[in-house]
């Protein structure tokens, strides 16, 4: 302990990344500090502790994604004779609003109780901002300022959704992810510009719920994903109701009477629509501005805003680490925000030398047709190796339970596979409970196992995890 310092480690932003960093440090008697504050969206949402996962990310995103699924299953529930089930019934969304933030509210309590009740840990709901490579100051909700100092600081603030330049009126006129998840009015007929994870998930669910949803494609969807499990992503979503709109970008967006008038050029003719609702998922910013980084010296991506950060998570100022969202070049997903922390104070404080690997993590998108995946892309995947050294395995199955009320689509999934070794560097799974199937996949794709490992292994009958062992037809 350098008694120099108020705090041996103070934390600016308490999410995923942030308070995994203060947990793991009071836990070894460290002196922490942590300043989380949360900046209302421009239509004046807030929230409480726990950052964007917990409040306006995966655990809504995942409740509001089961809530659509459980509505599907009112198709099978009445092929099977359930009584009193009425297969169009409709979803009233005040009342998932409400439950989804009881749920919300559950979480932010648990966080608050531990960050009042847990010695060694002092808590601030104050904007934090660097004055020098020691010092943090502390702005209340009344711009009131106190100072505070530590040896080690690590910023942990995370990302806020992007909104375009050219659009006058765009932060009035559209919604975000901030937004949705506590909309006081149901949505109704909406346009979802963007076409990634964040986009496809909420169009996904917005339309499972009941709504008539259209989504705006700038160019492909997906970016950075296995693009032939993207497109049939996107061909599930269009067989269950959702509408595409593809190569284009709004022009201008209008208050009609309350409704919204999006205009777009496609193909050189301008075309237009009303909609109730515009929900903006076209990517996240670094939230970065007015931290005083350029002032103490930490660099920054001019244009992204994100810290640059070694793989020892330290900026250019050796005392100041970033982890999480805020940071190039890292994966945007809470596991990877907590393993990150733990690891910095295993370094720091108790002799480890593990720096986070960012390859090779499995993600699940959480579309109507679930997605996990892990290692390569096809396409990543032919690039690194060529494709006269890979094997690509193919499978399309339905699941059992589908044919009770004749789910339209097919499930599929893809093994990638290197000739030279036979080592599977790639996974993709298109079906149920994708997070669950694949999660065991992590394990088998980090360790290294071969496709001959995998056909040594007896598949659990009737499953559709099944298919994934027993992979024969390569493309
Ligand atoms: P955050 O969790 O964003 O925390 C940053 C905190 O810092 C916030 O509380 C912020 O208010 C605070 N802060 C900012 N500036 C200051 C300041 N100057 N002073 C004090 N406090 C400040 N990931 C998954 O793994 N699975 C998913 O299914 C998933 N779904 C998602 C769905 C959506 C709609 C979104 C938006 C994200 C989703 N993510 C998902 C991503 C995940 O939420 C983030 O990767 C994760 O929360 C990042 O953690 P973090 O600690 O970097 O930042
Ligand atoms: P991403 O993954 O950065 O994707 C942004 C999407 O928005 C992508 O489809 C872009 O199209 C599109 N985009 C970007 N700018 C525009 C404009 N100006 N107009 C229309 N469309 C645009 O962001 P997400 O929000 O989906 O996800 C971010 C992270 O949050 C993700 O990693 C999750 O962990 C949670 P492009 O492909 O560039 O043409």
């Amino acid at each position: 302990m350098n008694p120099q310092y108020q705090y041996d480690i103070f934390v600016i932003g308490g999410g995923s990344g942030g308070l995994t960093v203060v947990d793991e440090a009071q836990r070894l008697g460290k002196r922490v500090g942590l300043a989380d504050y949360i900046k209302p969206s421009p239509h004046g949402t807030q929230w409480g502790t726990g950052g964007t996962c917990p409040n306006v990310g995966c655990i809504p995103k995942k409740l509001m994604h089961m809530t659509a699924l459980i509505g599907e299953i009112r198709h099978e529930l009445t092929a099977t004779g359930w009584q009193g089930v009425d297969p169009h019934s409709k979803n009233d969304w005040n009342i998932l609003v409400n439950e989804v933030q009881r749920q919300v509210k559950g979480i932010n309590k648990g966080n608050d109780d531990w960050l009042i009740a847990t010695n060694g840990i002092t808590y601030y709901n104050k904007l934090g901002k660097l004055k020098d490579d020691h010092t943090i100051e502390l702005i209340d909700k009344d711009g009131q300022s106190e100072f505070v100092t530590a040896e080690y600081i690590v910023i942990a603030v995370g990302s806020r959704p992007s909104f375009p330049t050219d659009i006058p009126n765009v932060k009035q006129l559209t919604i975000t992810s901030d937004d949705l998840f506590s909309l006081k009015k149901a949505p109704g007929k909406t346009l979802v510009v963007g076409a990634s994870y964040v986009a496809l998930e909420c169009a996904g669910f917005l339309t499972g719920l009941g709504y008539d949803v259209t989504v705006m494609v700038r160019s492909i969807l997906l970016r950075g994903f296995d693009q032939e499990m993207a497109e049939r992503i996107g061909e599930f979503m269009k067989i269950h109701g959702t509408k595409f709109i593809r190569g284009t970008i709004p022009s201008s967006i209008e208050d009609v009477d309350g409704k919204r008038l999006v205009k777009w050029v496609l193909n050189g003719q301008e075309q237009s629509e009303v909609f109730d609702t515009v929900l903006l998922a076209i990517g996240r910013s670094a939230d970065t501005q007015n931290l005083g980084l350029e002032q103490v010296g930490v660099q920054t991506n001019k244009e992204s805003g994100k810290i640059i950060a070694n793989d020892a998570d330290s900026t250019s100022v050796p005392n100041i680490f970033a982890i999480g969202d805020c940071v190039q070049g890292r994966l945007e997903l809470t596991p990877t925000a907590i393993m990150c922390g733990k690891r910095l104070i295993k370094r720091l404080y108790s002799n480890g030398n593990q720096i986070m690997e960012y390859s090779d993590v499995s993600t699940t998108v959480f579309t109507p047709l679930e997605y996990g995946c892990v290692g390569y892309s096809e396409e990543a995947a032919i690039q690194k190796f060529g494709k006269d050294n890979l094997k690509i395995f193919t499978s399309e199955f339905t699941p059992l339970f589908w044919n009770f009320a004749n789910r339209k689509g097919t499930c599929y999934a893809k093994l990638i596979v290197k000739k030279d070794d036979d080592v599977v560097i790639g996974f993709h799974y298109l079906g149920p409970d994708a997070a669950e199937v694949t999660q065991g996949f992590g394990v088998v794709i980090k360790l290294k196992a071969k496709k001959s490992d995998l056909d040594n292994v007896v598949g659990i009958h009737p499953s559709v995890a099944e298919e994934l062992v027993q992979m024969q037809t390569w493309k």
